[in-house]
């Protein structure tokens, strides 16, 4: 039985591949950073919490690294743990640094010194690419990152690189694209527009408030892409992939797709901050703009191309973006009945 440790174990990402690495018939440990009372919904939403084995561990200290790994034999090592809001990245710049970029190079350093032979793999990301320098992006595609999330995830992916071709680790990074699931924190755009969609509809009047509507995303289901991170890992040598869809949707098509699974006809008017959706229906404010929620900089538009990982082993998305927005929609509908 292999048996791998998932860093942020109880996020979007570390439930699904939890349960997708148990289904596999893998022993799989994860860390918490809380140990005491650790949040676990993920886990528990997915029926997989009594299944795993939780082990206290925290990104910013290396001595419970290095002892996680060296009491314990895992054959893979998946790094989703980070401060992974983007627009808390301004607030938290030196927390998001140590975290998201310095946290990886204890994570390999300990590996390196203590359990050599572990597979890894390394939470990349299209924020990378940030100010796209070409359409679509893929693995050969130069970075401009554009938030303190950005530029740290940026010093994780070439310290990776580094340490498999300096130390002959098997390192993997895999570049994803944004994916989502009714399991996303609610204060990512997809699930705030779901779970605040769904209160309207249920009967809530005030609306929806939401920063740049013109923003676009290349967005594919969680689940879909945990897949993709394991496959990485059977791969003889290790390497860098893009997991996109290929096809990206602005923020305002995304609440249009929302709303119309719960029964909502959103007709858009205005621009900027005077935009808003009313509904047809009932004539009702939906949506408001607020520069609230506006960045000190954006990334306007993404859009992957995972031929690489496609071609390679044969990784492709089953969910279309209209189909994960009504089953996250319905989702949050479901939870307030
Ligand atoms: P998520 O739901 O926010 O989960 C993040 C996890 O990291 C949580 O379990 C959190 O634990 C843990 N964590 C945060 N700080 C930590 C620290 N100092 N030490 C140990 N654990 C810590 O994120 P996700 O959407 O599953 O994403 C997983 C990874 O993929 C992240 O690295 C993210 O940056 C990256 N990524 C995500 C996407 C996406 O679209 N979802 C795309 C590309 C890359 P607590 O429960 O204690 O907070
Ligand atoms: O924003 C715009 C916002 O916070 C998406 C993380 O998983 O994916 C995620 O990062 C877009 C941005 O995700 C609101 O300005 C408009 O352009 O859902 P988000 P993100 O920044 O793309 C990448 C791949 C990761 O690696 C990250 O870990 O939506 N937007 N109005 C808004 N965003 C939020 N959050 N809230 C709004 O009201």
């Amino acid at each position: 039985m292999k048996r791998a440790f998932i860093t942020g174990i109880t996020g979007q990402d570390g439930a699904y591949l939890s349960k997708f690495l148990l289904e596999k018939g893998y022993e799989v440990h994860g860390g918490v950073r809380r140990p005491a009372s650790p949040e676990t919904s993920c886990l528990e939403k997915l029926g997989v919490l009594d299944d795993v084995h939780l082990h206290q561990f925290d990104l910013g200290d290396s001595s419970n690294l290095f002892k996680t790994f060296g009491d314990n034999n895992f054959d893979e090592v998946y790094n989703l743990a980070a401060q992974s809001f983007v627009g808390a990245s301004w607030d938290q710049p030196t927390y998001s640094a140590d975290v998201n970029g310095i946290g990886v190079l204890r994570i390999l350093d300990a590996l390196r010194t203590v359990l050599p032979e572990a597979r890894f793999y390394q939470a990349s990301t299209s924020e990378m690419y940030g100010r796209v320098q070409s359409v679509p992006q893929n693995e050969e595609t130069a970075f401009y990152p554009r938030s303190p999330y950005g530029v740290a995830k940026v010093y994780a992916h070439y310290i990776t690189v580094n340490y498999r071709e300096s130390f002959d680790m098997h390192a993997s990074s895999g570049i994803l694209f944004n994916h989502e699931s009714p399991l996303r924190g609610k204060e990512f755009v997809t699930r705030k527009i779901t779970s605040e969609l769904a209160r309207i509809a249920k009967g809530g009047s005030e609306p929806l408030l939401l920063g740049n509507l013109d923003a676009e995303r290349d967005f594919g289901f969680a689940g879909d892409y945990v897949e993709g991170m394991w496959q990485m890992l059977q791969q003889e040598t290790a390497d860098d992939y893009v997991l996109a869809t290929g096809v990206s949707t602005t923020i305002r098509d995304f609440v249009t797709y929302a709303g119309s699974a719960l029964g909502l006809d959103l007709e858009w008017s205005g621009t900027g901050v005077t935009e808003k959706a009313v509904d047809r229906k009932s004539g009702n404010a939906i949506v408001k703009v607020s520069e609230e929620f506006f960045r000190p900089a954006e990334v306007d538009a993404l859009v992957g191309d995972p031929s690489k990982a496609k071609a390679t082993f044969g990784w492709k998305h089953t969910v279309d973006v209209k189909t994960l927005a009504e089953m996250m929609a319905k989702a949050d509908f479901d939870a307030l009945s």
